[in-house]
C-alpha cells in the first residue's frame, strides 16, 4: 500500500452510479471547507451520457455524467479516486475496472456482501499495482478541511459540531463506519479533532486494514496522534500489533478492540458486521486489547473509558510542544435544500401552479375528491371520472351514462372525415402515434366536430331570448355565420344521423328537460325547408342536449352553466371520442402496413384562373 497521504484540498473523484444524496453531500463538504473545486469531477451511470445539475454552495453546477470507467477516466485525468456506489452483485467488475485505470490510485468500495473470493482478487490486483482500497462494506473515510467520501461523517451538522471543515492532529482508523462517527464526535471533544479518518469496513477481508492506515498516518506529518477502534473478530489487529513491536510506528497510538462483551454469551456471537464475530480466543477483544497493549499501544481499560484515555494522551503531547492545536475557523453557512426548509416549515414559498381537480399527494390519487379505489370498488364508468374531472362533481347516473354515449357515438365516423384522414396520411409518412393522433385532432374546429360549443352558446341565446326559428336563422345569415350543429356533408333529410337519433331517443326518455333540443329540431325543420342536408347534425344535438342536462339536473348554477359554454368544454366531448378512432386508425394503417401516401395529380384541379 502507498505510504503518505490519500488526499488533499485538490483531490478529486469519480462517482461510479448516479446517488444524488451522498454526491451532493461531498459537494456541500467542500463548500463548507472553502475548496475551490468540487470533489466530483464526474459521474459515471453506465448507459447514460450528459450532466446531472448539483449545487456548489448556493450555485448550481453541472458535473459530466459517463456511460463508462472507461470514458470517465479519459475525460477527467486528474480524477485519481473512484467512489464505487455499485450494488454487490457489480461491485466487483466496476472496481476492476476502476483498479486498471492508470489514472485511478485510490478506490472505495462502499457496497456490503461482495463475495471475499471477489475481495481477494481486488486486493491481490491493488497490492500489486500499488493502488488503495478502501472497504468493501465501507462509508469511507475523510481527509478534515480536505475531501470526503460519501456519507462519511453524516450530516452537515455532525461535520460542522466535529469541526470536520479543517484539519486537526489526529489520525483515526476503524472498522466500523458508524462507529467512525461516533469517534469523530469524541475526538472533537478530547482533542483538536481529526486530520484524517478512515473506516476500513467490516467484512473479513478488507482492501486495505487498520495497520496499512497507522503506517499510513506514521509518515504524514500533520498527524501527531494516532486513535485506532478495532472489534472481536479476525486477526488484523496483530498485524498492527506487530507493526508496533518492530517499531515501525514512532507515533503514539490509542487504541480500543470492541466487542468484550462478547465473552458474556454461551456460543459464539456474530455482531453487525461479517468479520465480527467472536471466534478463537486470539480474536477476541480481550486477547486483541491485551496483545496491543503489550505492543505499546495506548489502552483504556473500557470502552467508557477511551475519550478520558485520548484526551490524556493529546493534552500530553499538546503539553511537550508536540501537538499545536488547530485553530478554530468558522465555515460558511451551506445553504439548505428548499425542500428540506419548507418541509421543516423554515421558509414559506409562493406556489406557482394552482390545481382542484386530482391530489396525487396521498397514498392514492383522488379525483375531485374521491379516491381512486372508490372509482373501482363503487364501479364507475368514464362518465363518472368526467364528470369528477371536468365538472368536480358526481353526476346522477342518467347524465354519466348520456356522457358515456356521447363517447361511444363519436368514436369514430370512417376513414374519410378530415381527423381520420389527416391521421390516415400521417400513420402512413411513418410517424408516431402521437404525431398521428394530434395531425387528425388539429382538423377539429367549426366546421368539423368543433362545433359543439358554438351550437349551445348559439341555440342557447336564442332561445333565451326567445327567438323564432325563423328569426334565428335569419339574423344568422344576415350575420354571415353558419348555423353551428346544423348541416352535413353526407347526412340529409333522407339519410338521418343514427347518433342523433339514439340521443334524442335518450334524452326524451331521461332527461327532465329537453328544451333546448326541441327548440333545435324546430330550427332544423326550417332549415331543412332549404336545403335537405341542413339537419340538425351530432355537433347540435350534443350540444343542445348538454345544454339540458347541465340546467335540468339542478347541480349548476347559472354562472357555472355560462362558465362551461364559454370556456368550451363540449367540444371536450368530441375530442375525447374521437381520439379512440384516430388511435385506431394509426394502428389500422401501421398494421396494413400502407405505404407513404401521395394525392393522384388526376385529382388535382391545376389551374391559373383563380
Ligand atoms: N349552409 C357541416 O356543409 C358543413 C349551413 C348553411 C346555415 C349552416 C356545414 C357547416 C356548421 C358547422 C357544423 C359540424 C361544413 C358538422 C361533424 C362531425 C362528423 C363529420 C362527418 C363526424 C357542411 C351549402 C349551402 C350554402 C351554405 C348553407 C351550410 N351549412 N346555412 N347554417 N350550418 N355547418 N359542423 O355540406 O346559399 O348555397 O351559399 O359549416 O355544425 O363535423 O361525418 O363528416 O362525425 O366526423 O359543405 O359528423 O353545414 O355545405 O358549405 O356547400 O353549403 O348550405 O351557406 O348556402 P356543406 P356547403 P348557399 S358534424
Amino acid at each position: 500500500m502507498a505510504t503518505g497521504q490519500l488526499f488533499s484540498r485538490t483531490t478529486q473523484a469519480l462517482f461510479y452510479n448516479f446517488k444524488q444524496s451522498p454526491i451532493q453531500r461531498m459537494l456541500d463538504f467542500d463548500f463548507l471547507c472553502g475548496r475551490e473545486l468540487p470533489s466530483v469531477a464526474g459521474i459515471v451511470n453506465p448507459g447514460s451520457e450528459g450532466f446531472q445539475k448539483l449545487f456548489f454552495g448556493q450555485e448550481e453546477i453541472a458535473v459530466p455524467v459517463h456511460g463508462s470507467v472507461q470514458g470517465a477516466c479519459k475525460a477527467h485525468p486528474t480524477a485519481d479516486v473512484f467512489i464505487n456506489f455499485a450494488s454487490f452483485r457489480s461491485a466487483y467488475a466496476s472496481s476492476k475496472e476502476a483498479l486498471e485505470q492508470p489514472t485511478i490510485r485510490v478506490i472505495a468500495i462502499i457496497a456490503e456482501g461482495v463475495p471475499e473470493g471477489d475481495t481477494k482478487k481486488l486486493i491481490a490486483y491493488a497490492r500489486a499495482h500499488n493502488k488503495v482500497i478502501i472497504g468493501p462494506a465501507t462509508v469511507g473515510g475523510i481527509q478534515a478541511g480536505a475531501f470526503k467520501i460519501g456519507d462519511t461523517a453524516g450530516t452537515l451538522d455532525n461535520i460542522i459540531h466535529c469541526r470536520l471543515y479543517r484539519p486537526g492532529s489526529v489520525g483515526f482508523v476503524s472498522k466500523s463506519g458508524g462507529m467512525s462517527n461516533e469517534l469523530y464526535n469524541v475526538l472533537s471533544r478530547a482533542t483538536d479533532g481529526i486530520y484524517e479518518g478512515i473506516a476500513i469496513g467490516g467484512d473479513v477481508y478488507p482492501g486495505s486494514t487498520l495497520s496499512d492506515h497507522v503506517l499510513r498516518f506514521n509518515n504524514i506529518p500533520q498527524i501527531k496522534l494516532i486513535v485506532v477502534l478495532g472489534e472481536l473478530g479476525g486477526r488484523d489487529e496483530y498485524s498492527l500489533v506487530e507493526a508496533l513491536r518492530q517499531g515501525k510506528v514512532h507515533k503514539p497510538v490509542v487504541a480500543w478492540v470492541s466487542g468484550t462483551c462478547a465473552r458474556l454469551f454461551k456460543s459464539e456471537v456474530q455482531f453487525g458486521h461479517a468479520g465480527a464475530k467472536s471466534g478463537g480466543d486470539l480474536e477476541s477483544a480481550q486477547a486483541k486489547n491485551s496483545a496491543l497493549q503489550g505492543a505499546g499501544a495506548i489502552v483504556p481499560t473500557s470502552y467508557e473509558a477511551l475519550e478520558g484515555t485520548i484526551k490524556e494522551t493529546y493534552e500530553k503531547l499538546v503539553a511537550e510542544g508536540v501537538i499545536i492545536p488547530a485553530s478554530d475557523t468558522t465555515p460558511p453557512i451551506v445553504p439548505e435544500d428548499l425542500s428540506v426548509a419548507v418541509k421543516n416549515g423554515r421558509v414559506r414559498a409562493p406556489t406557482h401552479i394552482v390545481s382542484t381537480i386530482c391530489d396525487d399527494r396521498g397514498e392514492e390519487p383522488r379525483y375531485a375528491g374521491v379516491p381512486m379505489s372508490t372509482i373501482i370498488e363503487k364501479d364507475f364508468g368514464v362518465g363518472d371520472v368526467i364528470s369528477l374531472l371536468w365538472f368536480k362533481r358526481s353526476l346522477p347516473l342518467y347524465c354519466t351514462k348520456f356522457i358515456e354515449m356521447c363517447i361511444m357515438l363519436c368514436a369514430d365516423h370512417g376513414p374519410c372525415v378530415s381527423g381520420a384522414h389527416n391521421t390516415i396520411v400521417t400513420s402512413r409518412a411513418g410517424k408516431d402515434l402521437v404525431s398521428c393522433l394530434v395531425s387528425g385532432l388539429l382538423t377539429i374546429g367549426p366546421r368539423f366536430g368543433g362545433a359543439v360549443d358554438d351550437a349551445a352558446r348559439y341555440f342557447k341565446d336564442a332561445y333565451d331570448k326567445k327567438l323564432s326559428p325563423y328569426d334565428f336563422v335569419e339574423s344568422m345569415k344576415k350575420r354571415g355565420i353558419r348555423v353551428p350543429g346544423i348541416g352535413h356533408r353526407i347526412k340529409s333529410r333522407d339519410n338521418r344521423d343514427k347518433r342523433v337519433e339514439l340521443l334524442q331517443k335518450y334524452a326524451r326518455s331521461y332527461f327532465p328537460s329537453v328544451k333546448y333540443m326541441e327548440y333545435a329540431v324546430k330550427v332544423e325543420e326550417y332549415t331543412l325547408s332549404k336545403a335537405n342536408n341542413l339537419l340538425l347534425n351530432v355537433d347540435g344535438c350534443i350540444g343542445t342536449l348538454f345544454l339540458d342536462l347541465l340546467v335540468s339536473c339542478a347541480m349548476f348554477t347559472q354562472q357555472e352553466i355560462d362558465e362551461i359554454v364559454e370556456i368550451g368544454y363540449l367540444n371536450g366531448l368530441f375530442v375525447l371520442a374521437r381520439s379512440i378512432g384516430l388511435i385506431g386508425h394509426t394502428f389500422d394503417q401501421k398494421r396494413l402496413k400502407q405505404p407513404l401516401y401521395r394525392h393522384p395529380w388526376e385529382d388535382v384541379l391545376y389551374t391559373k384562373y383563380v
